[in-house]
């Protein structure tokens, strides 16, 4: 976090209001190519970022084995520029956090970005005045700024997830929550450790911590299907073939399902015989990484049967790799194989072979109470030094519902919210005109390769910015229609094909308490960017445009 003295030195620095094309929240992937694009485009723009360096996601997540969870390297990071493709040299398939955190670094450098990107500057409201028809941002610091547009790069996970647990605040050791990680060393050694949260950060912190402390405690609420990460050295051949043929490879990405460099999954589980599948499984868990789920059947994520079937390998896995059959019970997962993120481990189950980890079901034993000194679960005390809580985000609503933007006649974007995260093409809402998010809710989000998916929505706004300014168009929002009959119906009617919405997740909202079931990301991949293309070239269908 930022001292007071930079904060007040940023204030002082940004006292007076400034007139802008765009404002953008967010110096993450999408923000900073967001700034980019605009700024190619001969238009005004900033970016806001509370933090204190650029990056988002990989700014903040500084816990013990944060690693990306995507097929890495030259596929995940900004596809735009074939110059920095042939110049940046990744060491490994799933790069660690600093490591994208130093390519984010360099971007930012390379294209001149910093001095357009203020940090330290918590966006804490917007209001967009109908009479000018621009907003205006202000940030915690006491500054203001006008713009014509409000682009949202606020990340689909960033709003951290800090659970109202019994006696918290009289807890006396260190506390740290995995996405706002301290940027010196956290010093495990010697130390009892705690961790709450068994889902992706949790599952790769939880066996670096246990190599370091004296003696880790793992608070599991849901078992959960992870599979070996597979995390290996870069293939310098798949790197060269990627270079030479650039445009194919990025073409292709944009194609496909998930935004990535292999084709998915082609046939069905019917297609082969019971043995065939096993074998396939086997095949794609030793190869490692998204294959299992992305790679095996096109039915894992619609057919319970498949599923189940999958989850039974998996699970057949867990009970190789974990020598205590009743540890290994409790580590069983038993919701539909896919349905929650799927986790990529390094030695996960094999780390509770340790003498020094223990496992604590909270299904079976509830926290009762933080205590001074430990936390008390089924009426047992377990003393903890540190407690880490790996317990998520209020995703994908979260951190714009934290800004809460006022609209139109004053309107809040929760009370816009409050029955459904309705939006049109994942990027706006009505009533909040010259509003734009880039994964914003109903968009492909996380199911597709977000690098990717951050340049080809900004592609379209800046395309959208663009068209309103050759046409002397002042505004644009969706129309009540476009949202609930025309993209909500949609993004509902995929969605129920598939398994997805049975499963509690943060992609249903299931993780926060009192928070709107829905699930708000659209599965239709890569026609999705169809989508977009095809409404600008029919002059923005479903958009209000005014002079
Ligand atoms: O968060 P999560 P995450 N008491 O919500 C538990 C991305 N990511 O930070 O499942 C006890 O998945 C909760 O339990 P339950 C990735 O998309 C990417 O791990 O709700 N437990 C769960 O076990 C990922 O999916 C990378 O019952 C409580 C855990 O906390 C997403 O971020 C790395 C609780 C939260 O798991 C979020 O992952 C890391 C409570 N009150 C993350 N509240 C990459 O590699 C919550 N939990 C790129």
């Amino acid at each position: 976090m930022p001292d007071n003295q930079t904060q007040k030195a940023t204030a002082k620095q940004n006292g007076q209001s400034k007139d802008l094309d765009a404002l953008i929240i967010g110096a993450g992937f999408a923000g900073m190519y967001a700034l980019h694009s605009l700024r190619e485009q001969g238009l005004s723009a900033k970016v806001y970022d509370a933090a204190g360096g650029v990056g988002g996601t990989w700014w903040w997540n500084r816990y013990p084995g944060a690693r990306v969870d995507f097929p890495g390297g030259p596929f995940y990071c900004y596809t735009f520029s074939e110059e920095l493709v042939q110049e940046y040299d990744w060491t490994e398939t799933q790069p660690d956090q600093a490591s994208v955190l130093a390519y984010l670094e360099h971007v930012a450098d390379k294209f001149n970005l910093r001095p357009d990107i203020q940090l330290n500057t918590r966006v804490s409201g917007a209001e967009y005045d109908e009479a000018s028809k621009r907003w205006k941002i202000e940030t915690g610091e006491g500054a203001s700024v006008s713009a014509r547009f409000l682009i949202c790069a606020v990340g689909v996970l960033s709003a951290t997830n800090k659970p109202d647990i019994p006696g918290l605040d009289i807890f006396a050791g260190e506390c740290y929550h995995t996405g706002q990680w301290p940027h010196g060393q956290v010093d495990f050694a010697g130390k009892r450790v705690g961790i709450i949260g068994t889902g992706s950060s949790g599952i790769q912190a939880i066996p670096v911590i246990a190599k370091e402390a004296e003696h880790l405690t793992v608070f599991q609420r849901t078992p959960q299907y992870s599979i070996p990460a597979g995390n290996q050295a870069i293939d310098a051949d798949v790197v060269q073939k990627a270079r030479d043929n650039w445009p194919t490879i990025r073409t292709y990405m944009m194609n496909s399902s998930l935004g990535a460099p292999f084709p998915g999954a082609q046939i069905s589980s019917e297609e082969h015989t019971a043995d065939q599948r096993q074998a396939l499984y086997q095949r794609l868990w030793d190869k490692g990484g998204l294959g299992l789920l992305f790679e095996s059947y096109t039915d894992i994520l619609t057919n319970k049967e498949t599923s189940n079937e999958l989850g039974a390998f998996v699970r057949s896995k867990i009970g190789e790799a974990v020598h205590d059959p009743a540890v290994a019970e409790k580590l069983m997962p038993d919701y539909y194989f896919g349905t929650k993120r799927l986790i990529m481990d390094e030695g996960y189950f094999e780390t509770y072979n340790r003498d020094n980890v223990t496992l604590v079901d909270l299904r079976q034993d509830p926290i009762d109470t933080m205590t001074p000194d430990g936390i008390r679960a089924g009426n047992e005390e377990h003393p903890i030094d540190i407690l880490v809580l790996a317990t998520g985000y209020d995703a994908i609503t979260g951190a714009m519902e934290r800004i809460n933007p006022r609209g139109r006649g004053g309107v809040t974007l929760k009370e816009k919210w409050a029955d459904r995260p309705g939006t049109y093409l994942g990027m706006t809402v009505p009533d909040f005109p010259n509003l734009f998010m880039i994964h914003g809710p109903e968009s492909p989000a996380v199911l597709f390769n977000m690098p990717l998916g951050a340049e080809l929505q900004s592609d379209w706004i800046r395309d959208c910015v663009t068209y309103m300014d050759e046409q002397g168009f002042a505004a644009i929002e969706p129309t009540s229609d476009a949202v609930a009959v025309s993209w909500g119906q949609e993004v509902d009617a995929i969605a129920s094909h598939t398994l997805f919405p049975e499963t509690d997740s943060w992609y249903t909202g299931a993780n926060i308490p009192g928070k709107n079931r829905q699930f708000a990301v659209y599965l239709g991949g890569p026609e999705f960017y169809e989508r977009l293309a095809k409404v600008a070239e029919e002059g923005y269908t479903g958009f209000d445009l005014k002079q």
